[in-house]
C-alpha cells in the first residue's frame, strides 16, 4: 500500500485543481504521439497524424487527451486505492486495446512537462517529487492486469 504525505495529497489535489483538462489532455496526447511516433499506432482511426502541426491540431487528439486526463481524475479522487480503480482500466488496456504498457511512462512524462511548463516556477522540485510518484503509482496500477 502506498503511503502519502500530506503535502503529497494536498500538492496533487491542487495541480489537479487548477488543470484546464482540455488543454493540458489534448497537449499531452499530442506531445506523446509526437515524441514517440511509434505511440500512433493505436490511433490509427485518427485520421492525420502526417506532422507535428497535424497532431496538434487533429480534434479527434484533443478529445482523447481529455479523456484520458478524466481517467487519470478518477486516481486523484481515489488516491488510497488506485489499484483497484484502475483494475478494468488495465485489463482494456492489456486485453482489448492491445496498448504496451511501456506507453504508459512514456505517456505520464509528456504530462509532467506539459504540467510543468504550465506551473512555471510554481512546479518545484518537491511538487515535482510529489507528482511523478502519483504518476509511477498511475502508471503501475494500469499495468498490473498485464500477463
Ligand atoms: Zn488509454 C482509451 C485512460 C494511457 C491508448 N484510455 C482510454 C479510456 C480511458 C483511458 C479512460 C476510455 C476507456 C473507455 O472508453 O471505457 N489511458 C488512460 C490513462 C492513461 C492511458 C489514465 C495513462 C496515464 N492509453 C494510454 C496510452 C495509450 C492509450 C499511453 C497508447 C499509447 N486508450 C488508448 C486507446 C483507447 C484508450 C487506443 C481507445 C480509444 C478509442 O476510443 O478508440
Amino acid at each position: 500500500m502506498v503511503v502519502w504525505t500530506d503535502f503529497e495529497r494536498a500538492t496533487i489535489t491542487d495541480i489537479f485543481s487548477k488543470l484546464d483538462y482540455e488543454a493540458v489532455g489534448g497537449a499531452t496526447l499530442a506531445r506523446c504521439l509526437i515524441v514517440y511516433p511509434w505511440t500512433q499506432r493505436y490511433f490509427g482511426n485518427f485520421g492525420n497524424l502526417y506532422n507535428a502541426a497535424a497532431i496538434s491540431g487533429n480534434p479527434m487528439v484533443a478529445k482523447h487527451g481529455t479523456t484520458i486526463l478524466h481517467g487519470l481524475d478518477r486516481a486523484v479522487k481515489n488516491m488510497d486505492n488506485i489499484k483497484a480503480t484502475y483494475a478494468e482500466l488495465s485489463v482494456l488496456h492489456s486485453e482489448k486495446l492491445h496498448v504496451d504498457p511501456d506507453n504508459f511512462k512514456l505517456l505520464s512524462d509528456c504530462l509532467t512537462i506539459v504540467v510543468a511548463a504550465q506551473l512555471g516556477k510554481d512546479f518545484t522540485g518537491e511538487v515535482q517529487a510529489a507528482f511523478q510518484k502519483f504518476l509511477a503509482v498511475v502508471v503501475s496500477a494500469l499495468g498490473r492486469q498485464y500477463h
